[in-house]
């Protein structure tokens, strides 16, 4: 299958990241798209193609305006407030707050975010544009009839909703690849969202929506980030009613029940026979994750690859988590090969 992947992902690269209490530097790194980049060349997997420019519209099919404008200028207004590191958000709106969106890019940032764990650098929007751009390229070449297509996307998209980012997500890849499916004459999409979090962007994003199915598989959100979304039985709203699934898991899950989750998570997506499906394929599942607590282990990420394949859907892969970066191409590479077998 072919892989479409830009270096412009290097302009986001965060020194450091608010994590346990402690600033420590950042596991979302450029390094990781590199490790995987490596890995594609090494096992022949296919060709490595840049990605087209599409410009702001399909961003703006599932982000609001003002927050695409406020990302484009936030650190732009974070430098000319007299900061040149990364900016990060202190304080939210939360109960019985004013959720306005404040004047001051202090305000800004937790008006626009949910965690303080995403740092925002001179060339995040940028590095944020070509990862967009990555996926819809990966989704055209699904749409122009390929059976597969892997969208090295950096950085990842699955936690950042229609107005807000956080867990190192500014553009939600996945959701705009789903939705410019759809605008392309798709029916249905399927979203299958195996990074060890939940997809709570992509699921806010099309939680009451019929046309795009979330399935998820990920940490239990009583013990594991982002902590508010993806218990069970968030199941959809209004016409998006069983639309969306949620398969949380506990601390120390390995294959042979993370597996059997895959199994019937694939079987609700036979059941409502997209046209195509799109992967947030997240590896931070791996055992040993350095942020993530599940037990998968490398032949694992073969037999994930397997039985996506038998889905028989055109399918489109995008890259999201995973931070054992030693093994993230060959887990990666793994998923990609099990399914091309
Ligand atoms: C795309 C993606 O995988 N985003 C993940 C964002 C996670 N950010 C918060 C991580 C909190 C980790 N807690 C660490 C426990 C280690 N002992
Ligand atoms: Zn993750």
């Amino acid at each position: 299958m072919k892989t479409v992947y830009s270096e412009d992902h290097r302009l986001h690269a965060a020194r450091m990241e608010l994590i346990e209490g402690t600033l420590k530097p950042a596991v979302e790194k450029p390094e990781r798209a590199e490790i995987v980049l490596a890995r594609i060349r090494e096992t022949g997997l296919g060709p490595v193609e840049p990605p087209r420019e599409f410009g702001t519209e399909p961003l703006g099919r599932v982000h609001d305006a003002r927050y695409l404008a406020f990302l484009e200028r936030a650190w732009e207004m974070w430098t000319a407030s007299g900061r040149d590191y990364e900016a990060l958000p202190l304080v939210w709106a939360i109960r019985g707050l004013r959720a306005v969106e404040p004047e001051a890019i202090d305000g800004k940032l937790s008006y626009f975010s949910m965690d303080a764990g995403t740092p925002i650098t001179a060339g995040t929007w940028a590095a944020a544009r070509a990862s967009a751009n990555v996926a819809l390229t990966a989704t055209a070449m699904v749409r122009d009839g390929a059976r597969a297509a892997f969208g090295l996307c950096r950085p990842p998209g699955h936690h950042a909703a229609a107005d807000y980012y956080g867990g190192y997500c500014f553009l939600n890849n996945a959701a705009i690849a789903a939705q410019w499916l759809r605008d392309q004459g798709a029916a249905r999409v399927s979203v299958l969202d195996v990074d060890y979090h939940h997809g709570n962007g992509t699921q806010a994003i099309f939680y009451e929506r019929a046309d795009v199915q979330f399935v998820s598989l990920h940490g239990d959100p009583r013990t594991e980030y982002p902590f508010f979304l993806g218990y069970a039985d968030e199941t959809g709203a209004g016409a998006g009613e069983g639309y969306t699934i949620n398969y949380p898991m506990p601390f120390g899950t390995t294959y042979d029940v993370w597996g059997a989750a895959l199994d019937d998570a694939c079987g609700k997506v036979a059941g409502y026979a997209p046209d195509a499906v799109v992967v947030s394929l997240g590896v931070d599942t791996f055992e040993r994750d350095p942020i993530s607590h599940f037990k998968l282990t490398t032949p694992d990420f073969l037999q994930i690859g397997r039985r996506i394949a038998r889905l028989g859907r055109p399918t489109v892969f995008l890259m999201e988590g995973g931070y054992a970066v030693e093994e993230i191409g060959i887990n990666t590479v793994n998923v990609l090969t099990g399914f091309e077998e």
